[in-house]
């Protein structure tokens, strides 16, 4: 190549050297060599979660779809899930459980099939576990319940018998005289 800024474009991975030769014309030559290693290019990791919150106890899916890699194959996906687990695999998504609420950073790691690798992360907070009202306190509302129905009860007998009181005391004066009575009521 006769020029000074000679540029190659390596069409794969490996190790490619270059030489120099140089001639000034009047039998003064010389070379120089240099090596240079094609590493091929890095992958894209791409991550996204089902939802940016969870509960605790409920799965949250995890999409590394969409990662790419413009000169290769993505042969490894790894998920680390922010609470000491992970998983490496081949398939582009996972599924994960929290068991404690808090804030998970999620690391996607990818690798080529030059052994390039790439990563990004998502943050998912996790909220604690759903919980259901009647689950939780149907042991208060059966107490309010009987407490209730036994206040009812108690407020009914006790009408019932002032009323018999009263009916008692009304047929007691009856007997005494329609004047007494009168005069009582
Ligand atoms: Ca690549």
């Amino acid at each position: 190549m006769d020029t000074d800024n000679p540029s190659f474009t390596p069409a794969s991975v490996g190790t490619y050297w270059f030489r120099l030769a140089v001639d000034d014309g009047d039998s003064g030559t010389d070379t120089d060599t240099v090596a240079v290693t094609v590493h091929g290019m890095s992958p894209t990791a791409r991550l996204t979660a089902s939802s940016s919150t969870g509960r605790s106890g409920s799965s949250l899916s995890f999409d590394a779809g969409s990662s790419t890699d413009s000169d290769g194959t993505i042969e490894v996906y790894r998920f680390d899930f922010g609470d000491g687990v992970n998983e490496s695999a081949s398939s582009t998504s996972a599924s994960h459980t929290y068991y404690e609420s808090g804030t998970y950073t999620v690391t996607l790691t990818v690798m080529d099939d030059d052994g390039n690798t790439s990563s990004t992360k998502v943050t998912v907070r996790i909220l604690p576990g759903e919980h259901n009202f009647l689950a939780d306190t149907w042991w208060l509302i059966a107490i309010i319940v009987i407490l209730t129905a036994n206040v009812v009860y108690l407020a009914l007998e006790w009408r019932r018998w002032r009323r018999k009181a009263t009916e008692a005391d009304e047929d007691a004066l009856e007997e005494q005289g329609p004047a007494q009575a009168t005069r009582k009521k």
